[in-house]
């Protein structure tokens, strides 16, 4: 049973129990009707208050049931049920009332919160629209501008503002089942008001519909559902209650069975697994405190400014007293954009920066937690500072590097507890992305890495595990990307046309013109590094590029050429003589959109699947939120390797032997092969 039934008098408070987030299974569906058919029954009952044990109130449909097919008691009818009963229902909320969570308050007679209740239609996140009258009942509630809102964007808002928009009838300060029974007890012997569905939907004009779709499609770019949610709140306006719950139904169920709310249902899972691996289930995590960051570029920069935004102390060490300004400086400047964008108060920023005590001297790190080294990418300069930080730290501090691609096992070979020593690689912005491969050396203890995640939930990050290989799971599939562009530029392929066909695809930029903004200096150094460690690196054009000093947007010519002052990237005569220069008589190669993000994104999948095989990444949704959080891959796609087995992974096998064939691609990776005998990563 998910749900009981205690009395107070005349009052019956109806309890749904169903943890972890009281969502909508079959069965809570059913015990909430034959609740409805009791209290009903009961004539000693006067009202209703409806309420959810555990830290929240219903957080939606049970995501789970959406990979089947639905299966009644369907949710519409609980929710008509709850508000054409006989008795008034008083919705008592808190935590999360969300979704079809929201839906069933809408079918309560009245609406009580806590404070900080979040309310929201998070459906278009999951790729679908709500399916139990969300954007039916809501613009007769809240009108029309208030519900295009929260059922478009997905949005939440607190209980202020839904107190505001007349979503909720009184927030309740003490214990909110007393409040929501001593209201309902207020309420007894006055007449029902009338439900929502009874009332007049609210009109607007031609002009503010054709403004919110341009809105809406300017935001959603790809995504389908946000479109078809305005559609349902826009036909809820026109047309009867009923004919309104049938086309928001029918769009429900249609988008239901889509291949982006497949992909969108897929991330969501991913990313609440990413954090909790198996491999780490009971393990405990040692607490941090305090932490200190060595270096403070850009990298270290951002990272001290991620870690003060979680509330630590933060000691940042350079190497000298001009060094330890500059890098001030530069956390200073992350904290000051913050407030010139909105995002905190000059207040809180002068909180944050007060926090983060500079110093050149490793004595001051005797009592930190965590330590994270950011220097340059150099081993033997690495080395050095962990030598200085063995001796200085306590024993049991978590001491880890934040290499992009050095071996951690080399760079912790000297450390005094090995078992304490790990790699964290964040992406930069450090203090924007969500990504943190966490990345353990062949000696590093499991509370150590415990240790990482547990860092990485209080930053507010995904933290997904690595192995330890060139460049870790994200930036090994970045440098097959970079080789593979090089190629197609080689075989009749313009670095305007590859961009383009890349951001059709769904990325937010375009390879060439990502670099061109970060600059090819930094991925030319580690070229060079690579090539002195006696690897090969496949970057004609690149190279060439920066041998002329063409390093991106900061010096006017990068892939494109650039007029001063402006981002507008122009294709440039100079990169097309390079490229035909090095291409020779290879410049036949025709290509559309298509064929380039197939030539582009498949020998990324194939680099996934050795990725996979080699255990570098424990599974292959890990590796889907290191491309969607570190590199913008689109996530209604689902990641890279869902992408991959939405096509087919012998499709893929197929093109790529074809590519590989014409010397357009390497050769479909083994562990690619073998997954498409199954036709799936996981077996
Ligand atoms: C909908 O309602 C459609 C209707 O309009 C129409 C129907 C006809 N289902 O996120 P957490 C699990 S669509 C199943 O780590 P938090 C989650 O997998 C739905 N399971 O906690 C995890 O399990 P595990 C609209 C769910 O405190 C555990 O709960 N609603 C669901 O950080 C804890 O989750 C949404 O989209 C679910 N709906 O955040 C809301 N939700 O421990 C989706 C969670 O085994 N949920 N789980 O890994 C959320 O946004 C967050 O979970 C929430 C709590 C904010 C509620």
């Amino acid at each position: 049973m998910t749900v009981t039934t205690s009395y107070q008098g005349p009052i019956a408070v109806v309890s749904i129990d169903n943890p972890p987030v009281n969502a909508l299974s079959k069965q809570l569906r059913q015990d909430l009707l034959d609740a409805v058919v009791r209290m009903d029954a009961d004539p000693a009952v006067e009202a209703v208050v409806l309420s959810c044990e555990g830290r929240t109130f219903i957080a939606g449909a049970d995501v789970k049931e959406f990979g089947k097919p639905p299966e009644a008691p369907h949710l519409p009818d609980v929710v008509t049920a709850i508000e054409h009963a006989e008795k008034p229902w008083v919705g008592a909320v808190h935590g999360n009332v969300l979704g079809g969570g929201l839906e069933i308050a809408l079918g309560c007679t009245y609406r009580i919160a806590a404070p900080k209740t979040n309310f929201g239609l998070p459906e278009v996140k999951l790729g679908i629209i709500p399916g139990a009258g969300g954007t039916v009942r809501l613009p007769r509630l809240i009108g029309v501008e208030a519900a295009v809102d929260l059922a478009t964007s997905g949005a939440v808002i607190g209980t202020e503002k839904a107190k505001a928009v007349g979503l909720i009838d009184a927030v309740v300060e003490g214990d909110l089942r007393e409040g929501a029974v001593a209201f309902a007890q207020s309420i007894i012997g006055l007449p029902k008001p009338q439900p929502i569905s009874l009332r007049a939907a609210p009109q607007k004009d031609g002009d503010f519909w054709s403004q919110a779709e341009s809105s809406v499609r300017s935001k959603a770019k790809r995504e389908v559902a946000p479109l078809r949610a305005l559609a349902s709140v826009r036909n809820a306006t026109e047309v009867d209650f009923e004919a309104a719950m049938t086309f928001e139904r029918s769009t429900f169920l249609d988008l239901r069975a889509s291949d982006q709310a497949a992909a969108l249902r897929h991330v969501f899972f991913a990313e609440r697994a990413a954090p909790r691996p198996p491999e780490l289930q009971g393990v405990p995590a040692a607490e941090i405190l305090s932490a200190a960051v060595v270096g403070g570029g850009t990298m270290g920069a951002g990272i001290v400014a991620a870690l003060r935004d979680a509330g630590l102390p933060v000691v940042l060490i350079e190497r000298d007293a001009e060094a330890a300004e500059r890098g001030l400086s530069n956390v200073r400047a992350i904290f000051d954009g913050a407030v010139k964008r909105g995002r905190l108060t000059a207040e809180l920023a002068a909180d944050r920066l007060a926090g983060v005590q500079t110093s050149t001297d490793y004595g001051a790190l005797t009592d930190v937690d965590l330590v994270i080294e950011a220097v340059f990418e150099d081993l033997a300069v690495k080395q050095a500072v962990f030598a200085k930080l063995s001796g200085a730290c306590r024993a049991d501090a978590v001491l880890a590097t934040n290499t992009s691609y050095l071996d951690p096992n080399q760079i912790g070979a000297g450390v005094k507890v090995p078992a304490r020593f790990l790699g964290l690689h964040f992406f930069s912005p450090a203090n924007v992305m969500k990504l943190l491969e966490i990345v353990p050396t062949a000696t590093t203890s499991v509370e150590a890495v415990a240790t990482g995640f547990a860092l990485a939930r209080l930053l507010g990050k995904i933290p997904v595990w690595a192995g330890i290989c060139d460049g870790f799971i994200g930036n090994r599939i970045l440098k097959v990307t970079r080789a593979q562009t090089e190629r197609l530029l080689l075989s009749g392929a313009t670095p305007s046309a590859i961009d383009a066909a890349m951001r059709q695809f769904g990325m937010p930029m375009g390879p060439f013109e990502a670099q061109d903004l970060g600059g090819l200096d930094i991925a030319a150094f580690q070229r060079r590094a690579a090539r002195d460690r006696g690897e090969a690196v496949f970057a004609p054009i690149a190279d060439k590029l920066c041998e002329l000093g063409r390093f991106g947007q900061k010096t006017s010519g990068g892939w494109y050429d650039y007029a001063p002052g402006d981002r507008t990237p122009r294709p440039s005569d100079v990169v097309t003589k390079i490229i035909a220069g090095k291409a020779g008589d290879h410049l036949a190669g025709e290509w559309d959109n298509e064929s380039l993000a197939e030539a582009i994104i498949f020998p990324m999948i194939s680099e996934g699947a050795a990725i996979l095989d080699e255990k570098v990444a424990l599974r292959a949704a890990d590796i889907d939120i290191v491309e969607i959080h570190g590199y913008g891959f689109p996530r209604w796609r689902g990641g890279l390797m869902h992408y991959g087995e939405s096509v087919g992974l012998s499709k893929v096998v197929e093109r790529l032997r074809q590519l590989s064939s014409k010397g357009l691609s390497a050769a479909p990776s083994q562990g690619l092969v073998r997954a498409a005998a199954s036709d799936s990563f996981d077996g």
